[in-house]
């Protein structure tokens, strides 16, 4: 893995974590100072011929680069280290993670529109490199046409794509407004913040979680049941409570335009969880990325911040009350602090509709 200028730890525990995610084994850790920097190569001129010798002689696989490469900086570092190491950075990492974890239909779609277009213009370095491998005279006519066809077929799925996502989400749309009339809670968060773990707890939904970033690029709807009031008539009051795709920093901006819409969900919800990881170090760099999101599709509800996994933490720390007045500590795994959070969540959605 290669990282640039001053990387805080943080960052780099990132990156190993959406590695882990994506099946590979770090090996190694190359930082480069920020005054070193040689366009051409994203990192130092030195130390990327240092890295493609390592790279040949300890026969690494793979060199993750923990930034946006442009496609010339991509070509020319694969011409360095030859053509079968297999470079990505952090946006194509994310991608592959991403297209691993696509399971519904219109997962598959989204993954694969982001993908064409952070590929369109790949492809030339992708042909240069098929022709530098067969050489000779006559096969740069050919090579080229070929990827003129390409960037045209690429084109044409990207426009059926776009198309059929469209039509995806009105009917989703649609779906949504013929559902019930119940106050709508949607979980919001950072990746790996225990989202979907929460929504299983609240609501026995059963819903897939995992230690890995990117579990959820399925956003699934469950009904949180409240306990009816003595003596009331009636079905027991509900509310619908909705997972979502997790956060996070550096998004790739293929990916945050094709999954932009299954954050419908957020914007029509009555109230928003939001869920933070306490037992991590950068939750507050974390929960910024998260409102900076929420502010940029210009989202305006209610949130309840919810600071979960306490369970791994002595004790509620007090700074935290301070800054944060309004949160709840709770863990989704062991139950803590869930009753109150349930009850919380009940005052303001369908206590308010009862009081009218
Ligand atoms: N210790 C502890 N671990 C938790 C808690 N809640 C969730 N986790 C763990 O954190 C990991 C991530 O949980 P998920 O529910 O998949 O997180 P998510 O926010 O849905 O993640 P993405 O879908 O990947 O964005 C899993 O290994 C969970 O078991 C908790 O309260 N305490
Ligand atoms: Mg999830």
């Amino acid at each position: 893995m290669a990282l640039r200028g001053k990387p805080v730890d943080a960052e780099l525990v990132e990156l190993t974590e959406l590695a882990r995610t994506a099946g590979a084994a770090v090996a190694d850790t190359v930082v480069q100072k920020a005054d070193r920097i040689d366009p051409a190569v994203w990192i130092g001129r030195g130390k990327s011929e240092a890295v493609a010798e390592r790279v040949r002689s300890e026969q690494f696989q793979l060199i993750i680069f923990n930034g946006l490469l442009s496609p010339t900086q991509l070509r020319n570092l694969q011409d360095m280290v030859g053509s079968d190491v297999k470079i990505l950075d952090r946006p194509g990492l994310i991608l592959d993670i991403f297209a691993m974890h696509a399971r519904s239909r219109d997962a598959k779609l989204r993954v694969e529109l982001a993908q064409l277009q952070y590929l369109l213009p790949r492809l030339a370095g992708l042909w240069r490199h098929l022709e530098r491998q067969q050489g000779g005279i006559g096969t740069r006519g050919p090579g080229e046409t070929q990827i003129e066809v390409d960037r045209r077929m690429a084109r044409k799925r990207i426009g059926a794509l776009q198309e059929q996502i469209g039509r995806l989400g009105r009917a989703r749309s649609v779906q949504r407004s013929g559902r019930e009339s119940l106050p709508r809670v949607a979980l919001v968060g950072y990746t790996n913040a225990g989202k979907s773990t929460l929504l299983n707890a609240l609501t026995h939904a059963d819903v897939f979680a995992d230690d890995h970033l990117f579990s959820t690029l399925d956003t699934k709807t469950a009904a949180l049941v409240f306990p009816s009031a003595d003596g009331l008539q009636g079905p027991p009051p509900r509310v619908l409570v909705s997972d979502t795709v997790g956060f996070i920093r550096s998004l790739p901006d293929h990916l945050f335009d094709a999954f932009l819409s299954t954050l419908d969900e957020v914007r029509e919800a009555d109230l928003l969880l939001h869920v933070i990881d306490a037992s991590n170090a950068e939750f507050r760099t974390q929960a910024a990325t998260v409102s900076d999101v929420l502010s940029k599709i210009s989202v305006d509800r209610p949130v309840l911040t919810v600071f979960n996994k306490a369970d791994r933490l002595d004790a509620r720390p007090d700074h935290l009350l301070r800054e944060y007045p309004d949160s709840l500590f709770i863990s989704a795994r062991t139950g803590l602090g869930l009753a109150g959070l349930r009850e919380t969540v009940r005052q303001k959605t369908v206590a308010p509709a009862a009081a009218r």
